[in-house]
């Protein structure tokens, strides 16, 4: 099939998902379209079965606010015209799946019939899309897809909820290369890092407001002061990362923690440390955990939204109520004291991605496309 993908380029959430599933599309023999506005964070190398369409912003002097949902429906036309798609699914409600019905009604007059799937993924549907500013369009573009996926149940109930779909939202969770998310060789990383010893509680995210990192800084303080020797990473940066600093300074164990602002391997990161925290405001998936628990590190996470549908209770790691700093030091200290649950944690948590395994996933993609095309 040839299969347009319209994404956002960043480093966190749909952008890597949708980049991820372009890759294992084009592994499968599909040539691949995306569609964003700058390169793609993991579109890293070249490939002759991935294009990449950068829709181009043209400036005028009246456009303030230059018209994006346009310039992408317009590419979108193109690109279904000229390369032949057979699908197109876009990741993220707004705009894409506004520009989507755009294109689509355009193509109609030349009895194009190609099946647009929309894959909603979190702020789209419970911070920014459920705006009074965007909700009816929002609502609008999700009804006009010809097929809507959600990546986890918490995320399709709080569309029902919150939008007046009338659309059967099919859950596709999100899904993990175990091959490269794994737990890897690098002591000497961790030597470098710290002493003999020490723990590493790490966490990963765009330190976003929702991210609630300054809980991360808290949480790891109740760490020490229950005398576990350890040290914090803080890995991405964002508009929080000054109050996740202050907090260190407040706390005055500034030389505990270690900001190392964005990273492409991950992974290695990932290898070396011995507990995830993830203390989100709001988070429908948690795919930051799933590499986590991909790497055999057990995760320590808010009770909220999609992570209970990643993180098990006990099982994989500990849920502990949002903002409840205390719980989720008093958790990691009894993960990292007790060598036994340790370990018995890091083999579940790398048993539970392996549910989340790509291949089945991309599977579970191709066969919707194949469903939708049937039904339109
Ligand atoms: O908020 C982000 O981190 C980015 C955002 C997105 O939509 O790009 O992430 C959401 O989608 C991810 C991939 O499906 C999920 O793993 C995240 O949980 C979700 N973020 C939130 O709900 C806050």
């Amino acid at each position: 099939m040839n299969i347009g993908i319209v994404c956002y380029p960043t480093f966190g959430g749909s952008g890597v998902v949708a980049t991820e599933l372009a890759k294992g599309l084009a592994n499968r023999g599909h040539n691949l379209h995306i569609l964003s506005y700058s390169r793609p964070a993991r579109l890293d190398s070249f490939r002759t079965d991935i294009a990449y369409h950068e829709v181009d912003l043209s400036t005028y002097p009246l456009f303030e606010y230059p018209p994006y949902d346009l310039a992408l429906a317009n590419m979108m036309v193109n690109l279904i015209q000229f390369e032949k798609l057979d699908v197109l699914h876009v990741h993220y409600a707004i705009p894409h799946a506004t520009s989507a019905y755009l294109a689509k009604q355009i193509l109609n007059s030349n009895a194009s019939n190609i099946p647009v799937i929309t894959t909603l993924h979190g702020t789209d549907i419970t911070l920014i899309g459920s705006d009074p500013t965007y909700k009816q369009v929002v609502d609008f573009s999700i009804n006009q897809s010809d097929g809507v996926t959600a990546v986890s149940e918490y995320l399709k109930t709080e569309t029902y909820r919150l939008f007046d779909i009338h659309k059967e939202i099919k859950v596709i969770p999100n899904f993990i290369d175990l091959d490269r998310f794994k737990q890897s060789q690098k002591e000497h990383f961790k030597k470098a890092i710290c002493g003999e010893g020490e723990k590493i509680i790490t966490h990963v995210s765009n330190f976003r407001e929702v991210k609630r990192v300054p809980d991360v800084v808290e949480a790891f303080n109740h760490v020490l002061k229950n005398g576990v020797e350890a040290k914090l990473l803080m890995v991405g940066d964002g508009p929080e990362r000054a109050k996740a600093e202050q907090k260190c300074r407040e706390l005055g164990m500034c030389n505990h923690v270690r900001f190392l602002g964005k990273q492409d391997q991950v992974e290695e990161i990932l290898s070396i440390s011995d507990l995830f925290m993830i203390p989100s405001g709001s988070e429908t998936f948690g795919l930051a955990a799933l590499e986590a628990m991909s790497c055999s590190v057990p995760v320590i996470s808010s009770n909220i939204g999609g992570l209970p549908e990643v993180n098990i209770d006990g099982e994989t790691g500990y849920l502990c109520e949002l903002a409840d700093v205390e719980c989720m030091g008093q958790r990691a200290t009894e993960i990292l004291t007790n060598e036994e649950l340790h370990s018995k944690m890091a083999k579940a948590a790398r048993k539970r991605a392996e549910k989340f395994e790509m291949d089945k996933i991309v599977t579970e993609y191709e066969d919707y496309y194949q469903e939708i095309k049937q039904s339109i």
